[in-house]
């Protein structure tokens, strides 16, 4: 399988998250590709390519022109206002208050498209990002063009970011991106399963109202974790869209007894809609050494996973996502496609 990769994901590298009330070190540091990358090529996935350059127009497709806008000036703003540290919004809109203004004062612009104080921009996010997304569109361009099975190498994630929002360590919805373009690409029907630790509420989002995109997350519950406000199992899509969104939350100490259940029901749902692409959310943060999270999958699951991925035989677009346990990321995400290839 071949793996897209760039190294301009270093760019995007905070000095602190605030995260259970503290100032840490971030999770989402560049380590964590640097590992993955580092595992595909001692398991010799296959070949290591760069992405190719797509412009703002594909990203566009998906997310808001204002919204993108923003965070290609947000650091400079940011800079003239406070000096040189990570932007962090510090209030939100949230009821009660108004979100029909757009504010224009930096501050007042990082809290209307954001959603967390988890997400810094840093002087190398708007460069960072825009790699990840031509990370996402060249593994998608060249699934599109007949290969199989394509793992594109993405850092930052993007899964939590809405059209016009980011947050969870997610700016450009990389996976929304190469779903969109494969459907530009003359795609009829596009699934979109996401089996990051954390409810991919941007994508949800992002499809919540349309049937040629089936997007299908397996998830913490949102009543115990992250992101809280989205991700339930009564979200099933709204007008056009009703019956192409399914959720699969599931408690915290979630072991592969569990979880294997839930990923034949969304896989067995994906064959009967029978698309002609399937984009995978790849989030290993599931692993029973995560340090941020709280289910109990073990280094062997992840093969199972890309098995029963397998089974459905369609072209398929890994999109890495989260997995925060440093020492092991690199071998979880090479199992699910190691698992996938082996099938
Ligand atoms: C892409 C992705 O996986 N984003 C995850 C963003 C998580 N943000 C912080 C969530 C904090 C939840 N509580 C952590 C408790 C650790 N002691
Ligand atoms: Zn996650």
């Amino acid at each position: 399988m071949i793996t897209i990769y760039s190294d301009e994901h270093r760019y995007q590298n905070a000095t602190a998250e605030l995260i259970d009330g503290k100032f840490l070190p971030p999770f989402e540091m560049p380590k964590r590709a640097e590992m993955v990358l580092e595992q595909v090529r001692s398991a010799n996935l296959g070949e290591v390519l760069p992405p190719e350059e797509f412009g703002l127009e594909p990203i566009l497709q998906v997310h808001d022109q204002q919204f993108v806008s923003f965070l290609s000036t947000a650091w400079g703003e940011w800079v003239a206002a406070h000096g040189d540290y990570d932007a962090l919004p510090l209030n939100w809109a949230t009821r009660t208050m108004r979100q029909d203004r757009i504010p224009e004062a930096i501050d007042g612009k990082l809290s209307y498209y954001s959603f967390d104080a988890g997400t810094p921009i840093t002087a190398g996010t708007w460069r960072a990002i825009r790699a990840s997304a031509n990370v996402a569109l060249t593994g998608q361009k060249r699934v599109a063009n007949g290969e199989q099975a394509v793992f594109a190498l993405c850092r930052p994630p993007g899964h939590h970011a809405g059209r016009d929002l980011y947050g969870g360590y997610c700016f450009l919805n990389n996976a929304a991106i190469a779903a969109q373009a494969f459907r530009d690409a003359g795609a009829e029907r596009v699934a979109v399963l996401d089996i990051d630790y954390h409810h991919g509420n941007g994508t949800q989002s992002i499809f919540y109202d349309r049937a040629d995109i089936f997007f299908l997350s397996l998830h913490a519950h949102p009543k115990d974790e992250y992101p809280y406000f989205l991700g339930y199992e009564d979200e099933i899509g709204v007008g056009q869209g009703e019956g192409f969104n399914r959720n699969y939350p599931m408690p915290w100490g979630t072991d592969w007894g569990a979880y294997q259940k839930a990923l034949a029901d969304a896989v067995n749902h994906i064959g009967n809609y029978a698309p002609d692409v399937v984009v995978i959310s790849l989030g290993v943060d599931t692993f029973e050494h995560d340090p941020i999270s709280k289910f109990r999958l073990k280094q062997d699951d992840y093969q199972r996973i890309g098995e029963a991925i397998a089974h459905l035989s369609k072209p398929t677009l890994f999109v890495m996502e989260g997995g925060y346990a440093v020492a092991e990321i690199g071998i979880n995400a090479v199992n699910v496609l190691s698992g996938f290839e082996a099938a």
